[in-house]
């Protein structure tokens, strides 16, 4: 197969085979100086896939016009990794773009500009004139600047590892939709890199801050919770970040949760259930709305996740919410089969 490495007087270099373009990209970046431009609130995928660029070629700057996000800022001090908030364009030899598919998203315009892309998203045509590897069969764009540092034969350590699994895991939404290729990278990278899984997890994990999680362990010291059969329904009392509580009830055991706040004569509930009592045919939405109903306030939402605000006593009103789910777990547990009736 023929390389193509001269580039300037290629149009629609995305249709190239994409490790011709990966060959091509890495040449390219062996020198020069580059300024890489993030997506507005840029997240951990697009800031690790810079990061990775940064540490592994000479002259890079990293760019983020539309500013970064919570997970993807800690990242950065951990990393100790300068992001720019504005450049001159004419300071730098060409522009990159990570994890973006459009001049919208990293906030520039670089119309007749050398611009190399990167990314993993559907192209919007704003790349297709320069130099570009754009693969949407992959979850994380992470993966692909791996794929790039492998192919230009750059040490990649501990840090480089931590900023490529990290934007891995974030965009597979922690696994969930990750593919046989991401897994396949993710544990290549960890070998390589000598990573350990929990030091991925735990900088991931940072995405609350302390006033969140301390109403989140108020909620669960505050937590009442009923069982029928092998269903756990929970409620419980705060004053800030319900849905948030919500959350932290499920994932230490519940099924379904509420938790309300109590302001004056005002209250206002949030709930949520696992996907599991959703598939059983539980709709929070239509519970909260008839619990509202009843109670003269309004409720609603969607099936696994759903709120009521209104006028009266937030505890009676949980009550009603707890023995409603409870009603529902007595109902999906006549439904099984080993009761002795059809399903
Ligand atoms: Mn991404």
């Amino acid at each position: 197969m023929v390389i193509r490495t001269r580039l300037s007087d290629m149009d629609h270099n995305c249709e190239q085979p994409l490790s011709g373009q990966l060959i091509a990209i890495s040449e390219k970046f062996k020198v020069g100086k580059k300024a890489v431009f993030l997506h507005g609130n840029a997240d951990p995928d697009a800031l690790g896939s810079a990061y990775a660029i940064y540490r592994c070629f000479p002259e890079v700057t990293v760019v983020a016009v539309g500013g970064i996000d919570r997970v993807a800022k800690v990242m950065a001090m951990k990393l100790d990794l300068q992001v720019e908030g504005q450049v001159n364009l004419d300071d730098f030899d060409y522009l990159v773009a990570v994890d973006s598919s459009s001049m919208d998203q990293i906030g520039i315009d670089v119309t007749g500009r050398d611009i190399v892309a990167i990314d993993h998203h559907s192209p919007s045509g704003d790349w297709d004139r320069g130099l570009c590897c754009i693969d949407e069969a992959r979850r994380s764009c992470a993966e692909i600047v791996f794929d790039l540092l492998r192919l230009s034969g750059a040490t990649i350590d501990r840090n480089i590892g931590l900023a490529l699994a990290v934007g891995m895991l974030t965009d597979s939404g922690h696994f969930r939709f990750a593919n046989a290729a991401m897994l396949r990278s993710f544990a290549e990278l960890m070998e390589i890199s000598g990573l350990e899984m929990d030091e991925v997890m735990d900088l991931t994990d940072l995405d609350t801050d302390v006033s969140e999680r301390i109403s989140q362990l108020k909620g669960a010291q505050r937590m009442r919770f009923e069982r029928i059969g092998d269903n756990i329904v929970a409620i419980s009392l705060g004053s800030a970040h319900e849905s948030s509580v919500c959350k932290a009830l499920l994932s230490i055991g519940a099924d379904v949760s509420f938790v309300g706040s109590q302001r004056d004569e005002r209250f206002r509930i949030s709930s949520r259930a696992r996907q599991e009592m959703v598939r059983k045919g539980l709709h929070l939405g239509i519970l909260l709305d008839e619990v509202g109903g009843e109670t003269s306030n309004s409720g609603g939402g969607h099936a696994g996740a759903a709120g009521l605000t209104g006028v009266g006593d937030v505890e009676a009103v949980l009550n009603m919410c707890m023995k409603r789910t409870m009603d529902f777990f007595r109902d999906i547990q006549g439904r099984r089969p080993s009761s002795g009736r059809d399903p």
